[in-house]
């Protein structure tokens, strides 16, 4: 790593990368693969989105629209009828900053008047409309490899050489949305583990993170209890909390400057003794 810590700017917040930051989950959906159905009510959603705060966390992403294997699309109206008061009830209660996890342009430009300061986009800013609203907005965002849709994703992905290919993919949308706008400090790069990728596809893109953090810009990598863990794992071990934290901590350890996770109490502890060792933070 350089002497200069990266920056990343989300309107008028500054994060310098100096250690891991900690991205919490908060899934309002009925069926995100791991916490679907848990959040659906608007005032447990939001009382978890303060726990995820007073856990430690650096921001907080939330989502109306699950994008797990073979899920359906969910109507935009649905979306924000979803995440909207979540937003608004976090932004009141909290100083924490928000993401809005969202392929849709219309429910990221009401999430960000709501309070968000970060648009999540697991559709790598290939919206042009999405593009212009990061840029106009003066918001952050983070452009994420997905390869297809999620209904159809995981039906056989084959690339020649998937660091190669995903980190292709990640410089040429970072560089339209510069294009269109976007600040670079406000971008952060994501290879999309889980989006269209084998078990072993996960593995190299964790492996060779370094190549895509040599495009410039933070590298974010969600790995939190996705079932590619199982398959990793020697015994098909399902325990996902350590399976999580091993693999969160080898991202971290390959290039990786912001983790988005579920276990946020347990991942910030892990992250700090890690970022220590590292001679980080
Ligand atoms: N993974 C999920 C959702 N959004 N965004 C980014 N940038 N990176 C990721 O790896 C990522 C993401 C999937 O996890 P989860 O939100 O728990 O599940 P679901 O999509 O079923 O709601």
């Amino acid at each position: 790593m350089g002497a200069e810590p990266l920056v990343w700017r989300a309107k008028d917040i500054e994060w310098e990368l100096r250690r891991t930051l900690v991205m919490g989950v908060l899934n309002v959906t009925p069926d995100s693969f791991s916490d679907g159905g848990r959040f659906t009510d608007e005032r447990a959603a939001v009382e978890r989105g303060i726990q995820i705060a007073d856990e430690g966390a650096d921001l907080i992403d939330v989502g109306g629209e699950s994008t797990r294997p073979g899920a359906q699309p969910v109507p935009a109206d649905e979306e924000w009828r979803r995440i909207g008061g979540v937003i608004a009830g976090v932004h009141r209660r909290s100083a924490i900053p928000i993401s809005v996890d969202s392929r849709k342009p219309e429910v990221a430009a009401k999430a960000l008047e709501a309070g968000a300061v970060v648009v999540n986009d697991v559709g790598g800013l290939q919206d042009p409309a999405m593009a212009r609203l990061v840029a106009e907005s003066g918001s952050a965002a983070v452009i994420m490899h997905m390869r297809g849709d999620p209904a159809t994703m995981q039906a056989d992905p084959r690339y020649d050489d998937v660091v190669a290919e995903v980190r292709a993919f990640l410089a040429r949308q970072f560089a339209s949305a510069v294009t269109a706008g976007v600040a670079r400090e406000a971008i952060v790069l994501d290879p999309g583990i889980g989006f269209g990728k084998t078990p072993g596809h996960n593995v190299e893109l964790l492996r060779g993170l370094e190549t895509v953090r040599g495009l410039g810009r933070p590298v974010l990598v969600g790995v939190s209890r996705k079932s590619f863990l199982a398959k990793v794992h020697p015994k098909g071990d399902t325990r996902r909390l350590e399976a999580s934290l091993a693999t969160t901590g080898f991202a971290v350890q390959h290039g990786a400057d912001i983790v988005r996770v579920h276990d946020v109490g347990e991942t910030v502890r892990y992250v700090r003794m890690l970022d220590s060792l590292l001679g980080r933070g």
